[in-house]
């Protein structure tokens, strides 16, 4: 095997049998500045924008796994507001960003629907929060998400995908039609920018902040 780094984005390419396999490439790596690792889960019903955020937001080449919606999904998944979306994920999103030279998140997106439940205890296990991706044309679809974190002690923030056709319900609206308590962040976003997801992460680790400061 040959191994060799090609010039303009620093990957490592991998000869077999003269077929170049692409390595990772320079961005993939993780920095040597990069001291803490966080785990963090992006949860939400079907077509919120989980696997947009993620994308969005991530350094490192996405990984995701989506099949396209079979004949017998479509009855299962609620599909209103989003009838332009022809895959759901079926297992999870993956990405990582640096936060500070020192930290890095790593990025779980996983679906909300019940009958992924099952990936939950494995996927939850050391996360240190969550975002839940709200869509308000259908909020009832994270109820049982929201139910679910709360039974588990994890701490979350509400990041409201705004869709253009959304209803716009003032933070506190939407904090009693979800029930939250009163300290819960909700905020904003368009998962399809970087900085407005980043933004929902940046305020997902200040509240953690906040909470360890209280609990000390
Ligand atoms: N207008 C708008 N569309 C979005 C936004 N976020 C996601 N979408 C679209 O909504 C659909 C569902 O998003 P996706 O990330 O696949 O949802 P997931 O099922 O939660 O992973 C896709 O077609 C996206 O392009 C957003 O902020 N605004
Ligand atoms: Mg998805």
């Amino acid at each position: 095997m040959d191994y060799r780094s090609s010039e303009n984005t620093g990957a490592t390419e991998v000869a077999v049998g003269g077929v170049h396999i692409p390595g990772p490439r320079a961005e993939d790596r993780m920095p040597e500045t990069v001291t803490s690792a966080v785990k963090i889960v992006i949860v939400g019903g079907f077509g919120v924008g989980k696997t947009t955020m993620v994308g969005s937001v991530s350094e490192i080449r996405p990984l995701t796994t989506e099949e396209t919606m079979t004949q017998a999904g479509i009855g299962v998944d609620d599909n209103y507001g989003s009838d332009t979306k022809t895959a759901t994920t079926v297992a999870m999103d993956f990405g990582r960003i640096r936060i500070t030279d020192e930290l890095v998140l790593y990025l779980f997106g996983t679906p909300g629907q019940e009958r992924f439940w099952f990936l939950w205890n494995g996927l939850f296990e050391g996360a240190l929060g969550a975002v839940v991706l709200i869509d308000t044309r259908r909020l009832e679809v994270s109820f049982d998400v929201i139910g679910r974190l709360e039974e588990r002690g994890v701490p979350f923030v509400i990041a409201n995908n705004a869709f253009p056709d959304g209803p716009r319900y003032p933070a506190e609206e939407l904090r009693s039609a979800l029930d939250l308590d009163p300290h819960v962040p909700i905020i904003e976003c368009d998962a399809r920018r970087r900085a407005s997801s980043r933004d929902v992460l940046l305020t997902l680790m200040r509240y953690l902040h906040e909470m360890a400061l209280h609990r000390a």
